[in-house]
């Protein structure tokens, strides 16, 4: 059985990204997980992985890490994780590598914290141009979908790459387009996202320091 190596769920977001992808994929896989910043961390993690960090994916002799790597690897193995029109899966793809390589404000400024609610930060020049930026990705990739609840129609990769800024919208109450904010409540509803979030609530009482300062 595949292992995927994840890090605390309510802070750790690339963690997410990738748990997402195996939960779709269908397959089945355990999670092992080691809390951010504590020496327990740091201790495990080189175990799995040289690059220290975490989502780290263990399946056999191969261990496959960061999050995109993860989400490729798993779109070799079960058909349906990328969009199937081949325009779509390049769109997907170009949406995907955004996410994974930008958005550095939106990271630092509002990090996944999926059990809070009703959080308010000043918006600077940068994170209102940011945020902007991903309304538009989410409508212009809806629109094309007739505003479907995720942003190629079905499921994709691409979802899950967008998943925390789901979670970081819903927390800091982020003005957006009525289409990417129906997309944000869609998201929010989805089973898969609704199992991350409880676990994440129940891992709370294991935390002793809430705000760990981590820009996730
Ligand atoms: N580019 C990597 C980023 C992974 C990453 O930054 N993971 C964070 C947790 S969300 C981490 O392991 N931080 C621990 C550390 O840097 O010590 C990916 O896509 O997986």
């Amino acid at each position: 059985m595949m292992t995927l190596v994840i890090g605390n769920r309510n802070y750790s977001s690339w963690s997410l990204r990738a748990w997402l992808v195996l939960r779709h994929s269908g397959l089945e896989f355990e999670t092992v997980r080691l809390a951010l910043d504590t020496s327990e961390f740091r201790e495990n993690i080189a175990t799995f992985s040289d690059a220290g960090k975490v989502p780290v994916l263990v399946d056999g002799d191969l261990t496959v890490w960061d999050s995109m790597a993860i989400a490729e690897y798993m779109a070799e193995r079960v058909p349906g994780l990328w969009p199937v029109k081949s325009s779509d899966r390049a769109l997907a793809r170009a949406v995907s590598a955004e996410m994974h390589s930008g958005f550095a404000t939106i990271r630092q400024i509002l990090p996944m914290n999926c059990r809070a609610i009703g959080r308010n930060v000043p918006l600077s020049n940068e994170l209102a141009r940011e945020i902007t930026r991903i309304d538009r990705i989410w409508s212009e990739c809806l629109s094309r979908q007739s505003g479907a609840g995720c942003l190629f129609g079905e499921w994709s990769i691409a979802d899950a790459m967008f998943a925390p800024v789901v979670f970081r919208f819903n927390s800091y109450n982020i003005q957006l387009s009525e289409l990417s904010h129906r997309y944000v409540q869609q998201q929010m509803e989805d089973k898969y996202m609704q199992e991350w979030l409880k676990a994440s609530k129940e891992e709370a009482e294991t935390i002793e320091n809430e705000e760990v300062g981590l820009s996730l």
